[in-house]
């Protein structure tokens, strides 16, 4: 009833909406409406009240609420079901509880707060309460699980795209799944699949978008290597906005750029914003370090690096820092 009655609202803020039509539309009394109205006063709407013109949503609050981020939402699978929560551990953990239980494809797991966020290999992720984008999207591609790598590259591509267009931010991706700003990292990205040898059941792609922190709000051991769209932009932004920006260009790439057909183009569009391609780099991956020439990405997610004594390898995970520059990139 609380959705419906938002819903209503928000499909009518050039005008009022008296209390009358509202009770009889949905089939609740007056003083039940009104109970509505005063909670969603309470989550922060600025409802205006007339007794004789009934109420008109005057503004909407920059906070994760379905029915706000679906509304105008322009897709068709991301993001149609969504789950928004003031806290979670982590929306990856929350995402494959609900993927094992049959979640439709698209799902979205979106949580104010994380307290146990999480990046690659069991670190920690930085999520403060009302400060950024914190989401999971629950994919079902029909692909080889050699191929998830794919996912990574796609949604680093949209997360470039929609910091454009949402935010008019320039942003370059770091390999692997970092989107870094002026050298300094303002997302991260966290796939991880359930798959079988020859299929993948389902992905959780966990996104974490550094919206409206203040250097003050990173702990102190990452405040040179981390930064904020507010940070970079001298302004706060509609988190809302970033987000839907992400799903519409998420979807666009994954309904017309990820088979096997199209994918070079994504991929083109992954080197052309690559901050790493043609530097000389250091990788410390899984094996130790390794050091040389970044030459190329492969369709496999891998990078391929020449090292210094001229053979060329592939790497297929790791952390790079592009040798001769101070700080994170
Ligand atoms: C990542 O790991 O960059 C993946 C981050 C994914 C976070 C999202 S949020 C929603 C979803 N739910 C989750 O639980 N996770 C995902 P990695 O490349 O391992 O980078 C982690 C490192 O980045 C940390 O060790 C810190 O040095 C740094 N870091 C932590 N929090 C940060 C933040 N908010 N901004 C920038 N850097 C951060």
């Amino acid at each position: 009833m609380r959705d419906a009655i938002l819903a209503i609202l928000l499909n009518n803020t050039d005008r009022f909406v008296s209390g009358q039509d509202m009770s009889r539309s949905l089939g609740i009394t007056r003083a039940a409406v009104w109970k509505y109205i005063k909670l969603f006063e309470n989550e922060g709407y600025v409802i205006e009240s007339s007794t004789k013109k009934g109420y008109r949503l005057k503004l909407i609050p920059d906070i994760m609420d379905r029915v706000v981020l679906t509304n105008g939402l322009k897709t068709s699978i991301i993001g149609r079901n969504m789950e928004c929560y003031q806290n979670l551990a982590s929306t990856n953990a929350r995402a494959k509880e609900m993927a094992l239980a049959d979640a439709p494809e698209g799902t979205v797991i979106i949580a104010e707060e994380q307290s146990r966020g999480r990046g690659r290999l069991g670190r920690n992720w930085v999520s403060p309460a009302g400060k950024g984008v914190w989401m999971s999207v629950i994919l079902k591609p029909r692909l080889s699980p050699e191929k998830a790598p794919r996912i990574t590259i796609m949604t680093a591509v949209a997360l470039v795209r929609a910091l454009k267009q949402a935010a008019e931010l320039e942003t370059g991706i770091k390999w692997p799944n970092d989107i870094v700003c002026n050298g300094k990292k303002l997302c991260g990205i966290l796939t991880e699949i359930h798959a079988q040898p020859d299929i993948i059941n389902y992905a959780v792609v966990g996104i974490g978008i550094n919206v409206n922190l203040s250097v003050r709000d990173f702990p102190e051991d990452i405040r040179n290597i981390a930064t904020s769209i507010k940070i970079e932009k001298g302004r706060e932004f509609r988190r809302s906005d970033i987000l839907q920006a992400v799903l519409e260009n998420m979807e666009d790439m994954y309904l017309n750029y990820f088979d096997d057909d199209n994918f070079e183009r994504l991929l083109q569009e992954y080197r052309d914003y690559s901050v790493v391609l043609g530097k000389k780099i250091s990788v410390a991956g899984p094996t130790g370090e390794f050091s040389g020439k970044a030459l190329d990405f492969g369709e496999d997610g891998s990078l391929l690096i020449q090292g210094d004594g001229g053979k060329v390898e592939k790497l297929w995970a790791g952390d790079v820092s592009i040798r001769g520059e101070k700080g994170y990139v």
